[in-house]
């Protein structure tokens, strides 16, 4: 090597942008806050010799890299979450002391959690599953978790079942695969032997699994709780939340789309939706009930396979949730956040369902494995925002050790805000209600209609979500491989809906059809159809909150595309320009358009309409492209409206659509923008 040669460490290795402290970044330091001059090069004996163990900056950074992870969720591992709070519409004094429900009003900070249940970390966010619907409540007198799903019934009544579940669900254990998934053996076999999970199957197999976004589910408390006001008296209550945004789904062709696209589809979504102001809301709704309904109703309100129709008992909105702030910190926050079923508050109470019991005991249980040590309430995201007074000490990372001399109780020191008392007048007091009956390990009879509900969802669906259902049976079934368990399935199914056993065995291949299930109880004469279990039914007639995709070529009509956007911003929708470069294209004005996407990774699955937006010889080159025929015909597979000019034919008729045009497909030169954004309003043409 030249004498005169003076090499630089950092020079041509990206050292150019590796900024030193001063110009505005501070000094960097070790965790124990020795300023560090160089964290890039570890100390050498020699440039070319030995590490040493000396280097205590490096050691100190790989140590602590070395311990990133802890242990995923067993369930719900994948999920998202963001800050916001609740508002309450009215005081409830009358049927709870609940403090978050006392004033009109009254706003109380919350942290919610979606996620879906059977995937690991880095599954993607379309898996066929439940979503998890978790809000932490900080309230005044403590922190209130309520840990829903987006489904209102559970697979299993009884929490000694959930182990088997959630190992029958989750990825087989010789294989280690599938992953994110319920289409395989294992889970078939467990659900088609518990006869109980099949109302939760009607549910999975419909669209309600494979949700729009998180911003477009329902959500539900699941089990029955009690309501207590001041003066005692307690009234049955089971928790919804309902979008503001309307409810929708995608279809299951679509969802397999998006999880190659975009794995993060429904984080994203939250996230984009809150950092450009577009906040999601859902209203707070009770269904409240007495003794006297629970012990009439045709169903055990303890059985969490049950559902009690809205037109039975009405839902009460009460309040909404805003979800107005995103994480600063994704593991600080929504990895570390620990809901608890246990954490609840005066005015509130859990009633003896059998899964809600167990679970009272599996969350708290879990954190300690997940976060490590008992003080996992002393992170902020757990912490109450209220004050904490009490003689819980030490343990692994206390950040919080109470202060005093008096650590136990009684005593007889001085009062102070060191040394608390339980307070007979405020503090949190079980409903008190009479007991009595043999210790035994048997299942409640009133447990024992497990297809009635099953059928009446069912029969509450249009015919699209219908076929819909049977589609997702054939589907998950086709994965399994053992015949006996698909048999088994439609054995149950016979006890729902013939037409539907039928329509899987058809679609299947089965030579015969198997005799139905033994049913522990026969299905009941059929339940009144009730529409708030449909998605279609309730579709929300607005844009609003959707995502419009135009596609583009250079030489587009410019003045187009800004009356679109016009009418969209009007909407409260969004929307991306998906072009054959990155770098955008030219319109016919000669102005420039900024693209978002580029074709091959904008595909219209990511999108709820599409908008085809070029010149004669663009939708040409274009038609040329397979990503830009899959954009056009997977949109129309998709039942998604299509916005177009006569420019664009030449596309449409290189997929074959020229001579499948329907409503569906809305010609911008004949309806104005604003017109083409009130048919989007439908969000599917389901007619195609
Ligand atoms: Fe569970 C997590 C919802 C039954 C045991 N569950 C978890 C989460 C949600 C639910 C939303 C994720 C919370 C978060 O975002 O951190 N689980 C439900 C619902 C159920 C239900 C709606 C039935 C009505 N769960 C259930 C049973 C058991 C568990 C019967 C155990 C006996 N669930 C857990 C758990 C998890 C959990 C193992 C894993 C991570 C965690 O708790 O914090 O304890």
């Amino acid at each position: 090597m030249a004498e005169s040669f003076k090499y630089d460490g950092n020079k041509g290795q990206g050292g150019e942008l590796h900024q030193k402290a001063g110009d505005g970044y501070p000094t960097m330091t070790t965790a124990q806050g020795c300023p560090i001059h160089d964290d890039q090069n570890s100390l050498k004996a020699g440039t070319r010799g030995p590490t040493t163990m000396e280097d205590h900056v490096m050691r100190e950074k790989i140590f602590h890299f070395d311990h990133e992870r802890i242990p995923e969720r067993v369930v719900h591992a994948r999920g998202y979450g963001a800050h916001g709070y609740f508002e309450a519409y009215e005081s409830l004094s009358d049927i709870t002391c609940a403090e978050i429900f006392q004033t009109k009003g009254k706003k109380t900070p919350v942290f919610t959690r979606f996620s879906t249940v059977a995937g690991n970390q880095g599954s993607p966010d379309l898996a066929r599953d439940v979503r998890g619907f978790a809000v932490k409540f900080y309230t005044q007198e403590g922190n209130w978790d309520l840990v829903g799903n987006n489904i209102p019934v559970f697979f299993i009544q009884d929490a000694i079942k959930f182990p088997d579940l959630i190992h029958s669900a989750k990825q087989e254990p010789d294989r280690g695969f599938p992953q994110a998934q319920t289409a395989h053996d294992n889970f078939w076999d467990f659900v088609s032997l518990s006869p109980e999970s099949t109302h939760m199957l009607m549910w999975i197999m419909s669209d309600r699994a494979i949700p729009r976004s998180f911003r477009f589910m329902e959500g539900f408390g699941v089990h029955t709780f009690k309501l207590i006001n001041a003066k005692g008296e307690m009234k049955y209550v089971k928790f919804h939340w309902k979008p503001k945004q309307g409810l929708q789904s995608v279809v299951w062709n679509e969802a397999l789309k998006i999880n190659g696209a975009d794995p993060d589809f429904h984080r994203r979504d939250l996230w984009d939706s809150i950092l450009a102001g577009d906040f999601p809301e859902w209203e707070l709704g009770m269904q409240i009930f007495d003794q006297e309904f629970a012990d009439n109703f045709e169903f055990d309100v303890l059985d969490a396979t049950k559902i009690i129709p809205e037109e039975q008992v009405p839902v009460k909105i009460v309040g909404k949730i805003v979800l107005n702030q995103v994480v600063d910190n994704f593991f600080a926050e929504t990895e570390q956040v620990a809901f608890c079923t246990q954490n609840i508050v005066p005015g509130i109470d859990f009633t003896d369902d059998p899964l809600l019991q167990g679970r009272n005991f599996s969350y708290l249980d879990t954190q300690l494995k997940r976060l490590g040590s008992t003080n996992f309430t002393h992170l902020p995201i757990n912490a109450p925002k209220c004050p904490m007074r009490h003689f819980q000490q030490d343990g692994h990372m206390a950040m919080q050790n109470p202060k005093g001399r008096a650590n136990y109780e009684p005593n007889s020191w001085e009062a102070d805000e060191t040394n608390p008392r339980a307070c007979p007048a405020h503090g949190f007091k079980s409903h008190n209600e009479d007991i009595a009956g043999q210790k035994v390990r048997h299942r409640s009879e009133t447990f024992a209609d497990h297809y009635s509900q099953a059928r009446q969802f069912y029969l509450s669906q249009t015919e699209t979500e219908q076929e819909h259902i049977r589609d997702a049976f054939t589907f998950e079934l086709s994965k399994v491989e053992h015949l006996p368990i698909r048999e088994r399935v439609v054995s149950h199914l016979l006890n729902v809906d013939k037409a539907l056993a039928q329509g899987v065995a058809e679609k299947l291949g089965f030579s015969e059809m198997p005799a139905p299930a033994e049913a522990a109880m026969p299905t009941r004469e059929d339940l009144s159809v009730s529409d708030p279990l449909s998605i279609l039914k309730n579709a929300p007639q607005t844009f609003k909150g959707r995502k419009l995709g135009i596609l583009v070529s250079d030489d587009l009509d410019g003045e187009l595309l800004e009356q679109v956007k016009d009418a969209l911003s009007k909407e409260g929708a969004m929307f991306e320009i998906v072009a054959p470069q990155i770098g955008g294209v030219t319109c016919d004005k000669g102005n420039h358009i900024e693209a978002n996407q580029k074709v091959d990774g904008g595909p219209s699955v990511l999108y709820d309409a599409v908008l085809l937006l070029m010149s004669k010889d663009g939708a040409t080159m274009l038609a040329e492209k397979p990503e830009a025929r899959d954009f056009v015909s997977d949109a129309f597979a998709h039942n998604k409206f299509i916005g177009y000019t006569e420019n664009a034919m030449p596309l449409i008729k290189a997929v074959c659509l020229d001579s499948k045009m329907d409503d569906g497909f809305v010609d911008l030169k004949a309806k104005s923008s604003s017109d083409f954004i009130t048919a989007l309003r439908d969000v599917r043409f389901w007619k195609r």
